[in-house]
């Protein structure tokens, strides 16, 4: 029986090398199934950040030949972009030999089309992050930030995640849930009863009437994922 995979918000770092590990099993497992795996979707903030596909370093090389590895197996590899890493583009995508997809993308999941996007933007009660957002998903911040020389992302970089370090309890309480409203919407928008996405770290199952909203959670301290067959969807925790 075939199946398709989906995980999200890895946050892969330099500094979390046990979440890193975690993810390396995780991918040879699918690997010594690949002929019974029909796809693995990555739906975004699987770096905890991205600077632009000229940051070599040795986490990012690693990523990359990994996931190569299995789509040489013969698993398709999508990739939907999360709020930290969507400057990944087309140079760092065909080094992992996978296909990045539209921010939002309806798939045709064993008969049943789905919804798949990361999440932010169904978390429409943040009004500020929104319009960062808009902004940060525009051509011209993009090709601004990424025409900044690599040293001073960098540093940019660094300085972030220090502060970051600080703060980590707090801030992944401080992310928004999804506005139901806005869920609502995205529904009706894409015609389909079926959505998955990550972002909120509130690893779900919702259902609402005859819809039902998969929420994949955060690889902190167990690893989340969604196996899809023929039989139906099923969310997954394990212990990293
Ligand atoms: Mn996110």
């Amino acid at each position: 029986m075939n199946k398709t995979y989906f995980i999200a918000d890895l946050h892969l770092s330099d500094d979390t090398s046990l979440i890193n590990q975690g993810f390396f099993t995780f991918l040879n497992k699918l690997q010594q199934n690949a002929k019974s795996v029909d796809a693995l979707y990555i739906l975004g903030d699987f770096f905890e950040a991205w600077i632009g596909d000229d940051n070599h370093t040795t986490l990012n090389q690693k990523v990359a030949h990994e996931l190569k590895k299995l789509s040489q197996s013969g698993i398709k590899l999508f990739f939907t972009h999360g709020n930290r890493d969507f400057l990944i583009k087309k140079h760092y995508a065909k080094a992992c030999d996978m296909t990045l997809l539209p921010e939002q993308t309806v798939i045709n999941l064993y008969g049943t089309p789905t919804l798949i996007c990361h999440g932010d933007e169904l978390c429409t009660d943040d009004i500020e992050y929104q319009k960062f957002r808009k902004k940060s998903r525009s051509w011209w911040w993009q090709t601004l930030m990424l025409n900044l020389p690599l040293s001073f992302r960098q540093k940019k970089a660094a300085k972030i995640r220090a502060r970051s370090k600080q703060s980590k309890k707090m801030k992944s309480q401080a992310i928004m849930d999804v506005n139901e409203q806005t869920v609502s919407e995205y529904f009706t928008k894409f015609n389909v009863s079926q959505m998955i996405h990550g972002h909120t770290h509130r690893p779900n199952v919702h259902t609402y009437n005859n819809k039902t909203r998969y929420v994949l959670g955060d690889w902190y301290t167990d690893l989340w994922y969604i196996e899809a067959s023929q039989q139906g969807i099923k969310l997954i925790s394990e212990p990293l």
